[in-house]
This record gives C-alpha cells, structure tokens and sequence, in this order.
C-alpha cells in the first residue's frame, strides 16, 4: 500500500457532480449577508447609516455586545499589533476592510441594501514605514568579520512580487450561532479564534468545513467573516449566510510574499560561499494577521542557509505595515522568498566569479555525510543528500546541453521545513497555538475502520494517502477505511493543513493511533488464544501466536471488543478506538532541485517554458501519483509568480482586482513537467519516513524561472529582471540594456 499510485477515492464524488461546496448550502430560515467594504486605504469613520427597513449591524453592535478585537495567532517578540476588528471601529486600515453587515432574505436583496449604507469617512494619509518587528537570526559580527575576509564580495537587490490566492470557490461561511460552516483549512484554529473573541466556550461552537475548490494557504487564516456570521447568527436567531464575490476576495483574502531584500554573499578565491548578510523588509499589509508574522520572521530566516555549507548567515528581517490587505500564508510561505534570495544570488556569483553555474552549487552543498547539519540561522537538518539529488536533476534536464540562441536553463536547489512544526519551538517564537497534530482510530465491530483527523483536505488526497497508510499498517482493505476532517463534532482536536504537514505530522498521529489499536488487539487476541500478549505477532491482518498456526482475524477481534462475552474484561475495556496526538520533534526537511529551461522571443519579449526538470527528496512516498499532482500544482504557482501574477497598488488602492488584471498561469502556457522522487532518505524522526510535498514546486520554480531567463538574456547584456516577468518587462529590459 506505501508507495503505490492509487486513484484518488474522493475523486469520484467531484467527477460526478456530487462536490458539496460551501455556496451549496442553503439553510432553512436564513438571511445572507453582504460586507460594506471601506473604499479608502486609509480613513476615520465618522458615521454610518442606513435608512429604515435595512438590517444592518455595525462594530459598534459589535462592540456593545462585547466581542474582542480579532486574535493572530503567532505574535514575534517585541511585536507591534494594531487593534483589529471583525467590523471597523473607528478607523480602517485598508481598502476592502468591513465597516458594516446588512441583512436581507436574499443575497439581490441584501446587495442592494448594502449599496444604501452611507458611510462618511475622513480620508487619512497613507501610513509609511510603520514597524512592527525586527527579527534577526545568526550573527551579525561574525558574519561581517567574515564579509570582509572575503575575496569576492556579490550583492543583490530583489523583490519578491504580492501574490494572491484564487481557489475556484471564494471565500464564504454560513452560521447558525451554534455551527459555523466555512471552507478552511484548520477548523480547530477557527473555533478557538471565534469563541475567544465571542467569549464562547469552545465546547459550544462546531465548525465544519468540507470542500471548497481549494485552499493555497490562505484559506487557512482567520477572517473577520467567520466573526461577523456566528455573532450576527445569535444576535438575529436566524441563520446567517456569507458567499464572497470574486472582486470581494481580492480585497478580504489575505495576500502572500511581498519582500524587498538587499543581501550580500562573500566568497573565496575558489567561489566558496563564506558569509551571506540579507537585509528584507516585508510588508505585512494593514494589520498581523494569523501567522503573516511568523511566516516574514522564524519561517523564512530559518531557511537562508538553504542547501549549502555557508559558515556565516545573518538575516535581519523588518516587518512593516501598509495600507493594503493582510499578508499571510501562500502557497509555500516564506520558503520561496529564501529560495528566491539564495538562488539568485548563487547565479550571480557565478557569473562575477566566471564559474559554471552548476559548479558554484556543487562547491557548496552540504554533503550528505555532513548530516545531522546545523545551520547557523537555527534549524539542524537531519538526514538529505542534496549532491545526490542535484546531479541527478543536471543529469535527467540535460543540463550541460548547448542550447539554441534565444534559449536559456536555470537551476534552483531548495531546502524546505515541511511538516510544521514542533511546538515547543514555535511557542518559544511567539506561537499562540500548538502544531500537533491528533487522529483518532476508530473500529467497528465489523472491522472496518474510520479515521478522524484534525488536518483538511482540499485537494491534496488524504481521503487515499491516510487510508494507504491505515491499510499497510492493519492489513485493511482500502475500501473497508474511511477518512474523516473538517468538523469539530467529530474530530477531537486539530491543528490543520498547512505548511506541508498532513503527511509528516498527521500521517505521523495516524500511524501512532494505528499502533495503539494493534497493541490492544494483540491482548484482546491473547486471551481469544489463551496465550500471552508478548506472544501475539501480528501480520497481514491476522493476531498469531508466534510459531504456531493459531491466529485470528483483525475482524474477529474487533467483533469481540464490541461483544465482549468472551473478554478480558477485568483488565481490558471493550471497545477498538484509539486516539494519538503526534508533536513533531523537528521539521521534515524536503529538498530538491529544479531546472528550468525557456525560449525568449526577443522582439516581443514573450517567455515560453520549453522544459521543466524536478528531483525532490520528499522521503518515503505513499502515493507517487498523488505526489506528482501536487508537485506540477506547485510548479504551475510558482511560474505564476514568475511570469505573470502581481497584485498591484497604487496609493492603496488595489490595481488587480479581477482576473483581468491579475494573470493566473493557463494550462497551455505549462509545459510537461519531468520529475523524479529520491526516496534514499527517508524523515529520520517520524515513524513514516515521510517529508511534505504539497509546496515544493511554488518554493523552486520562480527562482528557476529566472535564473532560466538571465541565462537566456545574458548574450543581450541583460543582469536583472523582477518578477513577474510578463513580456513587457522583458522586452523592456532588452531594449534599456
Ligand atoms: N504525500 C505522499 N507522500 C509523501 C508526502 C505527501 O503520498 N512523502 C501525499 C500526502 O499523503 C497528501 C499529499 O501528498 O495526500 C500532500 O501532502 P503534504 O505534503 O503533507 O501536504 P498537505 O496535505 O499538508 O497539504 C498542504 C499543502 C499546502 S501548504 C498548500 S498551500 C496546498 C497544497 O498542499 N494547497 C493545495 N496542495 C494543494 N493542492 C490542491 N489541490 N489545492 C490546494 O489548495
């Protein structure tokens, strides 16, 4: 079952039209709900009003009724946090920030009296350079003791460009006051934000989210609509529904990267890497929301040694806010902003220092004997063979090919912290939350078995993956294994899907609860035997007394725990359910290498990706197919971020509102992508051996993009291009060298 390409049992259900999204539900008696956005990037509120007959709830009400500012979940040392509310009071900070809720019995109702409110604002100036941490991770003197010893000395300056997120269904939730339904990615972390700041006990709250056409990480954060529909649900004794419009989640969904570094690498006479200083100020939007902290500061500084052996790093990182909305997780969150720096820079080095691009990698990678490796910037490696892997993807890119004129290959090498995240180490960052992640094992008497788990899928294939790993471990057939996430009621506890953990973390809970079922059967199987427990072995399905023929059932054994006539019921309570909360002692360190290869039309500047090669070390695989469908999603982002996507402001208001403006990837401007797994390192310390895949491709790709069109370019004089690179950036550059 482990390492088996088995079709996605969910599948079937949105194949078939059967998909249960959130805008599907419809609840009896309900009224929907429209957000009055601010219109201003910044404003005083003044008043607000709506004429007679408009059902309408303002922070005020909010206020009144008591309901606390909204919580974010990871606050940094030192932190600055502006207030924020689930509806304005007093002030907004961004354009799209709710001021007021209207009501109607229809959603055309409900939007036309929304337009009614009157809001008076006080335009503001546009807050500059307002701090809200500085973050430092490794030494900043000895790495400039190290600057100066160095030969060669190369600095860059980079941007990372905003992302956001475009899952096929937008954003809505649906309450009754005692349940709330949403599309997110971690149901628990939503509960407990909600009941805080409702001054509810968790207990009195469910939440249930099942599918929602996507998530990329920023369907995982807390929004003020999930505040906004419980608390109005109870206030009005009806229940009350929200469904984003399309331009609505350009302005409310939280956005991701948007960094401005400055970073110097010294080197030695032989182009080996001595001291890297980066400098990035990154903008977290108008306020900190849920872990858009976190992901600026431990997340990202904790990966710019990356891949290779450089004695001295030191990152300093400014958060800073704005006028724009919210940043926070997407797709691969803070790990392709450290790709970015590193590979750029390694790329440019090689070319001031005149060595093969390839050949400055290969003089710095940590080899695999160095492992466990420590990094100066805090985390320790525990197992990757990134030479291995890195000739590998060289080998089957064809790397050293001579390319055609027009033509240009670009490599990037990533290390990245899957499997978020020890708790204790988070918590000593800040972290409001724990990163555990539990799973519940539950058998029936008939012997077929449910899994509850606190992690969600949407789209990554756990409803098969979990089962695959159910199934190898108790000798269950696939089909007799059913998977449960997404509702509290019956999840017991849950952290979610994020940050590349299902399969470490979760896979890692189930696994553990899988263990504590085998461990209780094999009594239960002793005394059916009349045997001792040590001497129960069980295989292939089936409690055998070790050297002998007599065994039993897995199904036997399950039915006597439910009907326990013949049990050791002194010792022993019936029953065949186990629950296990699994905290990882470190993160999964994935890594691999990809190689891009492109085809510059230099009269037009329009980029076509002519190869894409990966060789990832995600440990040991449960479904390689499942794998390489998320590994090509996460390729397709980050040649989004590459080419085309950019969330534009201009004096806060937002210039890409619509998929007009905001250029998402198509299929017909991917290429086929190659990719190979190495599976010769499996995660050392969680009992599958399983490192996280699902953002691998969006952390690689945009700096294989570019390394790829610099390559392309150089003949023409062309040093730097900025992402996105869109045809008219690149004929620009070509025409201003
Ligand atoms: N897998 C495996 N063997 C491994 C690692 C993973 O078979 N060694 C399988 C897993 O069992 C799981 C899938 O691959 O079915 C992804 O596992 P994992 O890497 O643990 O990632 P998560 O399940 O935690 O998913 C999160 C990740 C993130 S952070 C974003 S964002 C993301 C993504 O996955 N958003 C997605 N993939 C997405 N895919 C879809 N379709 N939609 C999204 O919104």
């Amino acid at each position: 079952m482990i390492g088996k390409s088995i079709l996605r049992v969910e599948d079937q259900r949105f194949l078939t039209g059967d998909g249960r999204f959130i805008d599907d539900l419809e609840l009896p008696g309900g009224l929907h709900c429209v957000i009055v956005r601010s219109p201003h990037a910044h404003a005083r509120v003044r008043s607000i009003r709506a004429p007679g007959g408009v059902l309408m709830l303002t922070g005020e009400d909010m206020a009144a009724d008591g309901v606390n500012a909204m919580r974010c979940g990871w606050v940094l040392p030192g932190m600055v946090e502006p207030p924020r509310f689930a509806l304005a009071r007093g002030t907004v900070r961004h354009v799209g920030e709710p001021v007021a809720a209207v009501f109607a019995e229809s959603r055309a109702q409900a939007e036309d009296a929304a337009e009614q409110v009157e809001v008076d604002y006080e335009p503001l100036p546009l807050i500059k350079e307002e701090q809200a941490f500085k973050w430092a991770r490794g030494e900043r003197a000895a790495t400039e003791a190290a600057m100066r010893k160095a030969a060669h000395r190369v600095p860059i300056a980079l941007v990372n460009n905003r992302l956001c997120g475009a899952a096929i269904e937008t954003r809505g939730c649906i309450s009754t006051g005692d349940t709330l339904y949403c599309g997110t990615q971690a149901p628990h972390h939503i509960r407990r934000y909600v009941c805080e700041e409702l001054g509810i006990d968790e207990g009195r709250l469910r939440v249930v989210s099942q599918d929602m056409g996507g998530g990329f990480g920023y369907k995982g954060k807390h929004y003020p609509e999930e505040t906004v529909v419980v608390w109005a649900a109870r206030r009005l004794r009806r229940p009350v529904k929200w469904i984003a419009r399309r331009q609505e989640s350009f302005l409310s969904d939280t956005q991701g990267r948007d960094h401005i570094t400055r970073a110097e690498l010294g080197l030695d006479q032989e182009g080996r890497f001595l001291a890297l200083s980066v400098l990035t100020s990154a903008d977290l939007g108008a306020y900190v929301s849920s872990f858009g902290a976190a992901i600026a500061g431990p997340i990202y500084s904790a990966l710019l040694a990356g891949v290779y052996r450089t004695p001295q790093v030191f990152v300093e990182v400014t958060g800073i806010f704005s006028n724009t909305v919210p940043v926070d997780a997407y797709r691969g969150a803070g790990r392709p902003e450290a790709c970015y720096v590193l590979e750029r820079l390694a790329d440019k080095a090689a070319l001031e220092l005149g060595i093969d691009r390839a050949e400055i990698r290969r003089r710095n990678l940590i080899p695999a004997s160095a492992m466990p490796y420590r990094t100066p910037v805090g985390p320790t490696y525990d197992c990757g063979d990134f030479p291995k892997v890195f000739e590998r993807a060289l080998e089957i890119s064809g790397y050293a090919r001579k390319r055609a004129r027009g033509r240009g290959v670009g490599i990037a090498c990533y290390v990245e912290s899957s499997g978020v995240a020890p708790s204790r180490l988070a918590g000593m960052m800040g972290a409001r939350v724990g990163f555990y992640e539990s799973a519940q094992v539950r058998v029936a008497p008939d012997g077929s078995i449910t899994a509850y788990l606190g992690t969600h899928n949407h789209g990554q294939g756990h409803a098969t993956t979990y089962a695959q790993i159910l199934s190898a471990q108790l000798g269950v057939p696939l089909d007799r294994i059913s998977i449960v996430e997404g509702d509290t009621a019956a999840v017991p506890m849950g952290t979610g899907t994020f940050g590349s953990r299902s399969i470490a973390v979760g896979g890692s809970a189930l696994h553990v609860a899988g263990a504590k079922i085998i461990a209780k059967g094999k009594r239960i199987a002793a005394h059916l035997l009349e045997a001792a427990a040590a001497d129960i072995e069980f295989r292939d399905g089936a409690f055998s007394v070790a050297g002998t023929d007599r065994k039993v059932t897995f199904q036997a054994v399950a039915g006597a725990a439910y009907v326990p006539h013949n049990y050791p019921l002194a010792e022993l309570e019936p029953g065949l359910d186990e629950n296990a909360f699994y905290d990882p002692p470190n993160f999964a360190f994935s890594n691999g290498v990809h190689v891009c290869e492109v085809e510059v039309d230099t009269d037009t500047g329009a980029v076509r990706i002519a190869g894409y090669w990966a060789v990832d070390d995600i440990g040991t695989v449960i479904n390689p197919m499942i794998v390489e469908g998320q590994l090509h999603g996460g390729v397709a982002q980050g040649l989004g971020q590459a080419l085309g996507e950019h969330t534009a402001y201009d004096e806060g208001q937002l210039l890409s509102a619509s998929f007009m403006d905001y250029a998402l990837p198509r299929a017909s401007d991917l290429p086929f992508f190659e990719s190979e797994l190495d599976e010769t390192q499996p995660c050392t310390h969680n009992p599958i051996g399983a490192k996280g895949c699902g953002e691998a491709g969006t952390i690689a790709a945009p700096a294989a993009v570019i390394n790829a069109l610099l390559d392309a370019l150089d003949s023409l004089g062309v040093r730097d291009l900025e992402m996105p690179a869109t045809p008219l950036r690149v004929w620009q550059a070509i025409m201003q060298r």
